[in-house]
């Protein structure tokens, strides 16, 4: 089987995401195998676009996988609720308003006409499709990690301790202080990768591989510099856009 390539947060930086795919290319990866972690709209200029080429991607390769991060979710529940928390300035839901303007070339001033706009073009169908996980015989993929007490392993099966978890968790969960590896629980025979955390604050502008876990998010979209990460599974070997 081809590798599996994963991808976290892109946040709007079609740029970062064609450099990307442009040097695994160039490497001599197949992208018949890629995951996506989530969080690919907001803050960047060009989320509609990246939305279009993902449903467009999967289309032609029906092995891709994307998640679902709190962006999608914030984004969901603006279009469903009106709830306008997606348009706090660090949110950066202003942004996706303004690529899909130029991607539709449509005004879209109101909530309702946005959501019309995103149900005829498909969007909106597709990101409340979006799952909050996805699990392999070896790995488990999630926007956000899982914290350490959420899963017990039974008779060698994976065993939430609660099912169903609360979906936020898989989207939006945080080590806060904890350092990030402590934070996160160590799947029986998984090796999780997790987007959703990055360390800019600290001026870490990578990402990080523990034994248990690998915290993807390289700060794509959240500053000029910081670019987006590929995991390339098995051989766990990172990859950095320009
Ligand atoms: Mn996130």
């Amino acid at each position: 089987m081809n590798p599996l390539i994963v991808i976290p947060d892109i946040h709007g930086r079609w740029d970062k995401l064609q450099n990307l795919l442009g040097m695994l290319c160039v490497l001599g990866y197949t992208l018949d195998n890629l995951v996506f972690l989530g969080d690919m709209i907001d803050r960047g200029p060009d989320s509609a676009r990246i939305i279009d080429w993902l449903i467009k991607h999967r289309a032609q390769y029906p092995n891709t996988v994307i998640l679902r991060g709190n962006h999608e979710e914030l984004m969901l529940e603006h279009l469903e609720t009106g709830n306008d928390t997606w348009f706090r300035p660090n949110n950066g839901g202003v942004a996706t308003i303004a690529s899909y303007r130029r991607f539709l070339g449509a005004e879209l001033k109101t909530t309702p006409q946005l959501l019309k706009a995103l149900r005829a073009c498909g969007h909106f169908d597709f990101l409340n499709s979006l799952p909050f996980y996805h699990e392999t015989a070896d790995y488990f993929f999630s926007h956000a990690p899982i914290p350490k007490p959420i899963y017990r392993p039974v008779g060698g099966l994976t065993v939430m301790e609660s099912l169903p978890l609360p979906r936020e968790l898989y989207c939006w969960s945080y080590p806060g202080r904890i350092p990030e590896a402590e934070y996160a629980y160590q799947h029986p025979a998984r090796y999780a990768v997790c987007g959703h955390i990055h360390r800019l604050r600290e001026e870490i502008f990578e990402a990080r591989l523990y034994d248990h876990i690998c915290f993807l998010d390289a700060g794509c979209g959240c500053h000029s510099q910081a670019a987006l990460a590929a995991l390339i599974l098995p051989e766990k070997r990172i990859l950095y856009s320009l």
